[in-house]
């Protein structure tokens, strides 16, 4: 079952409200949520059996067709973090990208521990539709799309969604410790459009995930990768990310990048950006390049 948070106009009050939805094919059908006592999404998520409260309350739910509501970033009040150096090509483009950090990226792929880092809180992450961004001092950034887990108060796997870990490739290859400065500004994250329960076992190998840029309406990269070439076991990843923490309003994981544009390219303002991740659906996003 694939959810997702939306915005629609309250049909009584003409006031726009906030969601969640059903998503089957292109309709949406608009879940009634007070009616199970809940007003989020991330409520609907962390309850003991999401599925059945969606079904629940999908009966006389309200349908739109998905092109006349809003779509939200699937996000309330959780944090955000990412595991990194995942992929056998994000340890290689991490290696060239820094003279100095080299070993440590070789050292971490291999590592029982894996990398992970904050990324960023609700007000950072832009909705679908809306604009990423390049900070105004970085020359080198890039999207990087990943496979993101949601992840309830007891950091169970409930759901899965697309993420974009946007980063400063420049600014991180310079010295490792700028990484929190690479990855995380306004605007640095975008997540969505849908959550599709991890209620059903997950094909990974047949779990594809894509990336195409496009500029002035050209087509300027393309990229994919499956989660049969992910390094670690995804509850693996959940469970690290727990030890010795606590999430009491839960957590999104990215679940790092398998697809790294060459060294020569850079997102600009303007690029539009999609990242596609099969059974879920497609994120996408434009670009602004930050301004001195
Ligand atoms: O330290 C590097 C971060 C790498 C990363 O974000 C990724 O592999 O996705
Ligand atoms: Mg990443």
């Amino acid at each position: 079952m694939k959810l997702a948070k939306v915005k629609v106009v309250d049909e009584r009050t003409g006031v726009p409200v906030d969601s969640v939805a059903v998503i089957e094919g292109e309709s949406a059908r608009v879940l009634s949520l007070s009616r199970a006592g809940i007003s989020t999404l991330a409520e609907l998520l962390h309850s003991e059996d999401p599925r059945k409260v969606a079904e629940d309350l999908s009966s006389g739910a309200r349908t739109y067709s998905i092109a006349d509501v809003k779509l939200l970033a699937p996000i309330d009040y959780q944090e955000v973090w990412a595991a990194g150096v995942t992929y056998k090509r994000s340890q290689i483009a991490r290696m060239e990208e820094s003279e100095t950090g080299a070993s440590h990226y070789d050292l971490v792929y291999t590592a029982d521990r894996p990398e992970i880092f904050f990324k960023a809180t609700p007000n950072r992450v832009v909705h679908p539709g809306e604009a990423v961004r390049v900070r105004h001092d970085s020359d080198w950034t890039v999207p990087e799309p990943e496979f993101t887990l949601v992840l309830n108060p007891k950091l169970e796997i409930v759901a899965y969604t697309i993420g974009n870990d946007m980063s400063a490739r420049d600014i991180e290859g310079e010295n490792p410790l700028y990484l929190p400065q690479a990855k995380v500004y306004r605007q640095c994250c975008a997540l969505g459009p849908y959550v599709l329960l991890a209620d059903e076992p997950l094909a990974l190998a047949e779990t594809k995930v894509e990336l195409r840029i496009h500029r002035s309406g050209e087509q300027v990269f393309q990229g994919d990768t499956n989660l049969g070439q992910l390094h670690r076991k995804l509850p693996e990843l959940a469970e690290w990310l727990g030890k010795e923490d606590d999430f009491p309003t839960g957590a999104f994981l990215l679940t790092g990048t398998g697809i790294v544009p060459d060294d020569d390219f850079s997102l600009e303002d303007g690029d539009e950006i999609e990242i596609e991740v099969t059974g879920i659906g497609v994120l996408r996003n434009s670009v602004v390049k930050g301004q001195k």
